[in-house]
């Protein structure tokens, strides 16, 4: 089974990965990681913190001579803002921090996961959510979804993604609107497009629920901080139209096999892929951190005040892109496991050719 796990807090030490379940024989880098780990930290709009950090993977563990040996694959990302914060984060001060008010952050955020946080596990101070609730924790899915993309390649799958819309404008409206939203210390959301090309026909399947391919990847991308819409495909615009106009026509062509000339499904029909490009479009909110804050209300005193006004960015949707990018390579790479599934990368290549070798003479 391929599955991973990710600690860390935003101003923590570091963040941690776990990845279990890739196979051996993997040719794999720190350069290979570090590469999506830059990508994701560029973008229009990004806060402070992006000066502060410069993503770097270190790997623990499951790679030998810059191979996947197929055991637990560890991976460390530093937090280099960890040495301004060490005295708030640190053990000692945390577990003091319910008895030291004053120095506790106690106005939540709209939007932020801060109040239902608070009131869920306890907490008088909202640092101890909003560390972790953090978009800090992707650079750790990125690593992962690197690691994913860099298996899927061996299969010539590649993955693309392209910002579509940010707060409403497109292209040259882009920058100065941002700018706009930074003058007046507000935040901007926007839609991003994932693309991959090269999927095989039956990833996923339509047998229960939880194997739905669509829904797979639609849990992935909504659980992406902010992300508030998923669309696979013509996606809302299908809800419009009549069937004829949406449905994609199918066609068959000697040596070519089954394909379509249209791909408004975006690429999977009945929890599958059907071998069309994967076209997945992602709607995200803007940030909930405001250098002008909205109202809220004092988690002691219960006084009406401005939420907390914490350094932050205006818009992270090119940086949420390449994180879709990641979620997505590593949803597919899960399901593409779990049909091709062998221990070493030859195993699953020898598997993989013989089903496309069926698909191809059907
Ligand atoms: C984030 C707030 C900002 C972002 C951060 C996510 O961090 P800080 O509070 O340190 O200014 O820059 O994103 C990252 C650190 C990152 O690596 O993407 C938040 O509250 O979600």
């Amino acid at each position: 089974m391929f599955r991973y796990l990710t600690a860390g807090e935003s101003h923590g030490k570091t963040l941690l990965t776990i990845i279990e379940g890739m196979p051996s024989n993997l040719p794999l880098t720190k350069e290979d990681i570090d590469r999506e780990l830059r990508r994701r930290q560029k973008g229009y709009g990004r806060g402070g913190r992006m000066r502060i950090e410069k993503d770097e993977v270190e790997i623990l563990s499951g790679v030998r001579s810059n191979k996947t040996l197929g055991s637990p694959i560890g991976l460390l990302i530093k937090n280099k803002d960890w040495k301004n914060w060490k005295e708030i984060m640190a053990t000692k001060k945390l577990s003091t921090l319910n008895s030291q008010l004053s120095t506790a952050l106690t106005s939540p955020r709209p939007g932020h996961a801060d109040l239902s946080g608070a009131i869920k596990y306890d907490f008088a101070d909202i640092r101890n959510v909003l560390e972790r609730a953090s978009a800090r924790e992707t650079a750790a899915r990125v690593a992962v979804g690197a690691i994913c993309k860099k298996f899927l390649k061996e299969f010539g799958i590649n993955f693309y993604s392209q910002v579509i819309m940010i707060g409403g404008v497109i292209d040259k409206k882009i920058k100065p609107l941002i700018d706009k939203a930074k003058k007046k210390g507000d935040s901007l959301g926007g839609i991003f497009e994932i693309t991959a090309i090269n999927l095989p026909i039956g990833l996923g399947s339509y047998v229960q629920s939880d194997v739905r391919l669509d829904g797979r990847l639609a849990g992935a991308l909504m659980s992406i901080p902010g992300i508030k819409g998923v669309e696979i495909g013509s996606g809302f615009d299908a809800a419009k139209r009549f069937g004829s106009k949406v449905q994609d026509e199918i066609f068959y062509q000697k040596g070519r096999g089954f394909y379509r000339k249209t791909n408004r499904a975006g690429g999977l029909e009945g929890g599958m892929t059907n071998g069309e490009p994967l076209v997945l479009r992602a709607a995200m909110k803007p940030i909930s951190t405001l250098k002008k804050p909205l109202l809220s209300v004092d988690l002691i005193s219960k006084k009406r005040i401005k939420a907390v006004k914490e350094r932050a960015d205006i818009c992270a949707v090119p940086s949420a892109a390449v994180i879709g990018e990641a979620v997505v390579a590593i949803e597919i790479t899960r399901a593409f496991l779990e049909k091709f599934g062998g221990d070493s990368i030859n195993e699953i290549k020898r598997n993989y050719g013989s089903y496309q070798k069926y698909v191809k003479e059907r």
